[in-house]
């Protein structure tokens, strides 16, 4: 063992051990039992960032945990390959798309290397290679036989400048990313996904998943968005048709007073046709097309709207309602009609205090005189229903029932279930994505690929197109095809490509079987490794790639090419890595390196201002506090930069960048390192001591029992509640209590019980700190005469019978005054139980750097610290 602690030099050789012994190749071993760990696939941006770093941390300590418990353990690692940006970056750097995708694999690769985490690389996939995307294509042509998958006419976000089709993240402040200009709603066919085939199922299973967040689970089961409510249909006055709506409230129907349609309804159309309210009625639609739909429901959007110049009746009260058409009815809800309620429902009440509308009262609270000419906003509670006709009278609450009784009876309607859920659009029009599988035939319309002809090969050979435009439709060569069914010519392919939430909806199951050709995945090694045992990722991903994760597991369920419906048995979602920023209020965010330090205050270097400080936030290019990962592995090296990852804070919370915690994750492995090279040769060749307390004494005593302490706890730290920060804290007071034995080389020289304990203590802690700084925990292990990998060794154990003591209180005092406590065992040694005391927080708080003058220990009792 060198004497001084050189990470350079340690990761290097293990990371070499590693990769030659092939020590992280996985295989199914039927009969032992299986862990799949699997972190969220990165898309390959170009390098890792800090959450990357976090997150694969997290996931390397328990896939290397449970190894060493038994398990055999998949930990796969791959790349979410196709997508936007490597457009965009390589139309920006003229190089392609593929080129660039490539060359971040392969940076990322070594940088992930680089960390030591214990990945089965021969797993490894990108989702952009054609032997991946060929059963994704398969998949989508069992899905269309089946009517899971099917093409309708859809909006899309349109730049008519750029002529292309704008993802919800490209359209900013209903404007485009890129030239700025207004972006309108357009229809285009597309291919949809059936995923509110599934809706009822995905709900029910959000309360059979205990191992998820219960944050998610509420986020899911939102975007679901259940509701229990009535259809009713309200006549239009001299026609012969009606408006049906969706109301959750049928307790208000007698109060609704005026009908309100969504722009994209087609009787707001023809129920304006012309009339004189024809051209005010579409110079609005156009309007609102510019709009984005997902904020026009927000609360506190603008409510806009016109009088499409017609009536309905309200069925109830047989009222005379003006219908208009109104920004905040979606189509894509309910029937895309609001009976409007001003009295109880905040947007009908803001609308119609704008246009002048009538409110009328059906719901008083309890013990209050509601009145509209006071009213400032709706009342949206429970109450005693007034103005209702029969209903007056009886609680609000169970005149939902009632009136939807009633409704049904008078064939007005009729109680519904509805989802907020829609059908998942997976069309792009773009280039970079899975060819969607497709042909449109001029004589028999849409025809399946034949599953022969599979993989539709992306073609490579193109240029890109300035603005995004996908230049497939215009690619002749790629384009135009052969029907599959009648062989006609006049044919072409669909230039569609599918969303990227497709690939990663299945990835983790194509990892148990990467390299299979013949089918979409090997059944038996699906059947052995999935479903997922722990999955770890962002809280980003709660929604969108969690449920459509879900559903293509029920799809693949239904195809019966999987057994289970739920692919995550536990999630974990990590919390952010934050840092301070430094703003100047001249020159904006500044970089460390513009802040001038001293003094109590920093100051920006360029004006000499004095700068706010002490906002801590997210990591982001543009507040200029991001950390490189690589900046770290130079100075500190991966263990540290692991070290401190899950130091720093528990995985689910967010994590507080500080250089001072980085160090102080260095010093500490530098304080193991010191206390081996100082007692390692005395104790490499002794037997680690295994028997009962009464062979051992004093200090020595105290050190075994806290080495089985330390065990418990860290193991029930990093079981099942990862709460990695509080297992470290508890190999550092481990170290400590090393360190406080004085004349340590003596004793271990005079006696050989004593050896053999700390033979024990040293090879518990290296165990223990290998899932964290697996290198680091290598060597170690080598210097304690093993041969063999630290990852073939098996969890450390304890024994409850060595817990067993009877601890002691002490307090502590500083200059005679209280200021601490802490337990300890009862035989503890002295020098013991000064170390304790004076790395105790509290007392070195009032220690600070004053001169300790003496320790006085009164047995059993006391610590008095004189300073
Ligand atoms: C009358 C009413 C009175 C309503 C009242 C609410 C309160 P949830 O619970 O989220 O399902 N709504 C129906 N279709 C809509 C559409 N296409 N666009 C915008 N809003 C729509 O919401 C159901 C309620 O949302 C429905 O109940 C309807 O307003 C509105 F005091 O009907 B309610
Ligand atoms: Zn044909």
């Amino acid at each position: 063992m060198d004497e001084v602690y050189d990470h350079k030099a340690v990761e290097l050789k293990w990371q070499t051990y590693w990769e030659k012994s092939n020590l992280f190749k996985t295989k199914e071993e039927p009969g032992k039992k299986k862990y799949y760990l699997l972190e969220m696939f990165p898309y390959p941006s170009g390098r890792i960032h800090i959450g990357h770093v976090r997150n694969y941390t997290i996931g390397d300590v328990v896939a290397r945990y449970k190894r060493m418990c038994g398990f055999n353990v998949l930990h796969p690692m791959g790349w979410d390959a196709f997508g936007m940006p490597a457009e965009n970056a390589a139309i920006a750097n003229r190089t392609h798309p593929a080129a660039w995708t490539y060359d971040n694999i392969d940076s990322m690769r070594r940088e992930l290397k680089r960390l030591g985490f214990s990945y089965d690389w021969d797993r490894e996939i990108a989702t952009c290679k054609p032997e991946y995307y060929k059963w994704e294509q398969w998949l989508f042509l069992r899905m269309y036989e089946k009517g899971m998958a099917y093409r309708k006419e859809a909006l899309v976000n349109w730049c008519d400048s750029c002529q292309t089709v704008l993802a919800n993240e490209q359209v900013e402040a209903d404007m485009c990313w890129r030239c700025g200009e207004p972006v309108r709603q357009k229809k285009l066919w597309q291919w949809f996904f059936r995923i509110t085939d599934f809706a009822e199922d995905l709900l029910v299973y959000c309360d059979k998943l205990p191992g998820w967040p219960e944050k998610v689970i509420a986020m899911q089961k939102n975007w679901i968005g259940k509701s229990l409510g009535t259809f009713i249909k309200f006549p239009i006055e001299d026609m012969d048709e009606h408006i049906p709506v969706f109301t959750t409230r049928p307790d208000t129907v007698f109060g609704a007073t005026f009908m309100c349609l969504a722009p994209e309804h087609p009787l707001v159309k023809k129920l304006s046709n012309g009339t004189s309210y024809e051209e005010s009625i579409d110079k609005f639609i156009a309007r609102i097309s510019r709009q984005d739909r997902s904020s026009r429901a927000l609360e506190n959007y603008e409510k806009e709207g016109v009088f499409t110049g017609a009536f309905c009746i309200n069925p109830l009260s047989g009222r005379k309602m003006p219908v208009y058409t109104a920004n905040f009815a979606l189509m894509e809800y309910g029937t895309g009609a609001v009976m409007s309620v001003p009295a109880h429902d905040q947007r009908d009440f803001e609308f119609a205090k704008k246009y002048d509308l009538d409110i009328i009262i059906v719901v008083k609270p309890p013990d209050d005189d509601l009145e509209v000419s006071y009213m400032t906003e709706a009342f949206t509670g429970e109450g005693v229903m007034v103005n209702s006709g029969d209903f007056d009278g009886t609680n609000s609450r169970k005149a939902i029932d009632d009136i939807s009784s009633f409704i049904e009876e008078k064939d007005l309607g009729k109680r519904t279930v509805n989802f907020r859920l829609r059908d998942w659009g997976i069309s792009r029009q773009r280039y970079w994505g899975a060819p969607i599988p497709m042909v449109h035939c001029n004589k028999c319309g849409i025809v399946p690929v034949k599953d022969d002809d599979l993989p539709i090969i992306l073609p490579e050979d193109v240029d890109l197109l300035e603005g995004g435009k996908s230049p497939l439709p215009e690619l002749d060569y790629y384009a135009r095809t052969k029907c599959p069914k009648c062989g006609s010519t006049d044919a072409h392919r669909e230039t569609d490509t599918m969303d990227t939430f497709v690939e990663s909806s299945w990835y983790f199951e194509r990892y148990c079987s990467p390299d299979c050709s013949d089918l979409i995945f090997d059944k038996d090694a699906v059947d052995y490794w999935m479903p997922v045992d722990q999955y770890i990722g962002g809280v980003e991903h709660a929604i969108l790639h969690l449920l459509y994760s879900r559903y293509y597991t029920r799809v693949l369920n239904e195809l019966g090419l999987v057994k289970f419906k739920e692919p995550f048995t536990r999630l974990l979602t990590q919390g952010m890595v934050c840092k301070e920023t430094f703003t100047c209020p001249e020159h904006g965010f500044l970089f460390p390196e513009e802040v001038n330090d001293k003094g109590a205050q920093p100051v920006c270097r360029k004006c000499d201002n004095h700068i706010i400080v002490g906002r801590v936030e997210k990591m982001s290019k543009s507040k200029k506090n991001v950390i490189d990962p690589n900046t770290l592995l130079e100075i500190y090296g991966a263990d540290t930069t692991r070290l401190f990852c899950l130091f720093a804070a528990p995985p689910d919370r967010d994590l507080e960048w500080s250089e001072q915690g980085v160090e102080g994750g260095y010093r500490f492995l530098k304080r193991v390192w010191r206390i081996f090279v100082i007692i390692v040769d005395l104790i490499r060749d002794a037997v680690p001591f295994n028997g009962g307390v009464d062979e051992i004494e004093g200090e020595f005593l105290d050190l075994y029992r806290k080495t089985h302490h330390t065990i418990k706890k860290v193991t029930n730290d990093i079981q099942d509640r990862f709460h990695f920060n509080t297992a470290i804290s508890a190999v550092m007071e481990l170290v400590n209590r090393i360190y406080a034995i004085d004349n340590l080389s003596d004793k271990l020289r005079k006696n050989i019980i004593n050896t053999g304990v700390m033979k024990f203590t040293l090879e518990s802690a290296a165990l223990m700190l290998s899932p964290i700084v697996p290198h680091f925990a290598e060597e170690l292990w080598e210097s304690l005469g093993h041969e063999e990998s630290i990852l073939l060794s098996s969890w450390p154990s304890y024994k409850e019978e060595v817990l067993v003591q009877d601890d002691i209180l002490l307090v502590v005092q500083v200059n005679g005054k209280l200021r601490s406590r802490f337990n300890i065992s009862k035989n503890a040694a002295e020098a013991v139980i000064k170390e304790t005391a004076l790395s105790d927080e509290r007392v070195q708080k009032f220690i600070g750097d004053k001169h300790v003058k003496k320790v006085i220990i009164v047995k059993n009792k006391l610590v008095n610290i004189v300073v």
